[in-house]
């Protein structure tokens, strides 16, 4: 990276971004891409992964003239370890983000709250039988109690395995026994990831990344699995809505709040005290036409699934929203919520609320939220935000343009039912050619790139490849804000795309969910696998993150290619430094996995280093010549 001032229309490719920068740089804000400025060029050593903190006999870094930390671990140990704590993070956070689900339906089943309910009570029916619970003639509450024992249990060491397993190809199983990486638990594996890299334990940098790939896949098959389905049972399982996004979605004559974070847990009920009327007559009462809520990042795709909620922004606009002055509150649980939305939200009226004990922010509100308090947490931070509305300075606001329509809610559920209750015409697709292959673009922003247009790109060309692109997460915002989840996107793609998406009425680009429903994407996997009788490694499947930066992307994309998907990233992680760590990861881990990353930071190439990936997957199907 250079160290050459970005201009403004190389830091995003949407006007509505690109309005902002310019804003803030009016305003005197900082943003992002000031920060960056300022921290590049960035640490070498650090950047390799050839730095090591793991003890006080250092810090160590690897160099020619010093090969060695003082300890005598090599390169490769220090980046394997640097590795393996990195999406050990990154499962941790979609996972603990699980167990406070799991809190929440097991308060449920107990009668210990009156704010949260079983919403979907067939799905509870469901994932019960699914995972081994008895369910004729009990009562639905006492299923709910032994589910979410099991799903306790599955945080824990007494499995053997974890209960989603259920779901994977045999193949695919067998594949994980002999590497000796069938998850059993998934504290237990991200525990495990800590104690092997303590200095003195796991000096064998392969079996460290095996057991990364271990961790992982804890998270994929467990801890955001089990976030997802328990968030369907208490929120609703999504189905196909109409919103609207980018930052157009803000009304300048109403109170805008904003929910921000992850867990639906508080977006939920945010939106129910958006809704109250005593709270609405209360912002008419300050002068407001109503109450106006959009989302951002996850907990936003979280709420657009459900309840239709538009969508402000991805994880480059945070700060962005703030800009146009015209947002009184934001309201964030945790996960991806930068620091500076309090400084940036100091230099307007906004007020930023944390609700979580895990992740509070110096100079924010905090409102703790708790299973049993959480609607009256939620009306309280719903009138702080009325509050506010007053102190809004009108000649500071500036919104940017009108919204861009989008559909969202393609749960596995919606998808089955609108292919008639079977996968049969989805499979009966891939053979013809009609849809060559599926492609999951998933995850974030990261400002060293010019801001989605990665992102975008790769879905526009992979559609025009006849292959049927799935995204969550920021992604979706990306390409909502593209025009590509709309039914009408189908004149981007490719004849196949074209007819059948045209013949289900269903755009090209289809949104599931946020990061931790890449669940939904695995088990969609799994299901076409089983149904074909081969291994998940045998499909036309893909996945990529091209503008990833968290811990969590790395946890995604390992488990990904764990259970044998090819995963594109538009950069690596901090592994250069080693090379048998890259080999393994961009070549071996196909031999033994049957799926590797790829690196490709040009959606152009990376859109043919995919296509190439299918299309040999197609020939070993007999699909294709
Ligand atoms: Fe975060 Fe989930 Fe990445 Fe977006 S996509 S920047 S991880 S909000 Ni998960
Ligand atoms: Fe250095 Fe080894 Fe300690 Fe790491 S564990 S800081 S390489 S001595």
């Amino acid at each position: 990276m250079t160290k050459e001032k970005k201009t403004i229309e190389e830091k995003s490719i949407w006007p509505d971004a690109q309005k902002m920068i310019r804003k803030a740089e009016l305003d005197n804000v900082e943003t992002a891409w000031d920060r960056l400025e300022k921290q590049t060029p960035h640490c070498t050593f650090c950047e390799s992964g050839l730095s090591c903190q793991n003890c006080t006999m250092g810090p160590c870094r690897i160099s020619k003239k010093a090969p060695l930390g003082v300890c005598g671990a090599d390169g490769d140990v220090i980046v394997a370890r640097n590795f393996g704590r990195f999406v050990a993070g990154g499962s941790a956070g979609h996972s603990d983000h699980g167990r406070d689900c799991i809190e929440a339906l097991h308060a449920v089943a107990h009668n210990l709250t009156a704010d949260y309910t079983i919403k979907d009570e067939a799905k509870l029916l469901r994932i019960a039988s699914e995972v081994g619970i008895t369910c004729e003639d009990r009562p639905v509450l006492d299923i709910a109690k032994d589910l979410s024992e099991l799903f306790y249990a599955n945080y824990g060491s007494t499995l053997s395995e974890l209960s989603f397993l259920c779901r994977v190809p045999e193949k695919r199983k067998k594949i994980w026994r002999e590497l000796g990486i069938t998850p059993r638990g998934v504290d237990r594996e991200i525990a495990e990831m800590m104690h092997r890299t303590h200095m003195g334990c796991d000096n064998d940098a392969p079996n460290t990344l095996l057991h990364s790939a271990r961790t992982c896949l804890s998270d994929g098959w467990a801890g955001s699995m089990i976030a997802t389905e328990i968030s369907d049972i208490l929120f609703g399982t999504p189905t196909p809505r109409k919103t609207m996004v980018n930052l157009g979605i803000l009304k300048e004559d109403h109170v805008n709040i904003l929910v921000h974070g992850h867990n639906p847990i508080v977006s939920e009920k945010i939106i129910e005290a958006v809704n109250d009327p005593e709270l609405i007559a209360f912002a008419q009462e300050k002068g407001a036409a109503g109450i106006n809520l959009g989302g951002l990042c996850c907990t936003g795709n979280e709420l657009m699934m459900r309840q239709g909620v538009p969508m402000a922004g991805n994880h480059l606009m945070t700060e962005l929203a703030i800009v146009t002055g015209a947002v009184e509150l934001i309201v964030a649980d945790y996960q991806c919520i930068m620091p500076s939305m309090i400084t940036v939200s100091d230099c307007y009226h906004t007020k930023m609320v944390t609700t979580s004990n895990k992740a509070k922010f110096t100079g924010a509100e905090h409102i703790q939220f708790e299973i049993h308090n959480g609607m009256s947490q939620a009306r309280k931070v719903v009138r702080l935000a009325i509050e506010r509305f007053s102190s809004r300075n009108n000649d500071r606001v500036e919104i940017p343009q009108g919204p861009i329509e989008m559909v969202t809610g393609f749960s596995n559920e919606v998808l089955l039912n609108a292919l008639g209750g079977s996968l049969t015409p989805l499979i009966d697709a891939i053979k013809a050619g009609d849809i060559r292959g599926v492609v999951a673009i998933v995850g974030c922003n990261n400002p060293k790139y010019k801001q989605d247009h990665c992102n975008v790109n790769l879905a526009k060309e992979l559609i025009k490849k006849d292959i049927l692109v799935l995204v969550t997460g920021c992604v979706t915002t990306a390409s909502g804000k593209a025009g590509l989840l709309i039914p009408e996107a189908i004149e981007m793609a490719g004849p196949g795309i074209k007819k059948i998406c045209g013949s289900l009425g269903i755009p090209p680009v289809l949104h599931m969910g946020s990061c931790i429903d890449n669940s939904r994407i695995l088990q969609l996997a799994a299901l076409l696998a089983n149904e074909l009788g081969v291994d998940i490694s045998d499909l036309p499947l893909a996945g990529s993150s091209p503008e990833w930066y968290s811990e969590k992307a790395a946890a995604i994309g390992t488990y990904c290619v764990a259970s044998g998907i090819y995963t594109h990233l538009g950069h690596p992680p901090n592994i250069t430094g080693s090379e048998v760590v890259t080999n393994l990861a961009i070549n071996g881990f196909d031999d033994i996995l049957g799926a590797c990353f790829g690196i490709e930071p040009d959606p152009f190439k990376a859109a043919d280093l995919i296509d190439a990936r299918i299309k040999d997957k197609r020939k070993a199907l007999g699909l294709e010549e």
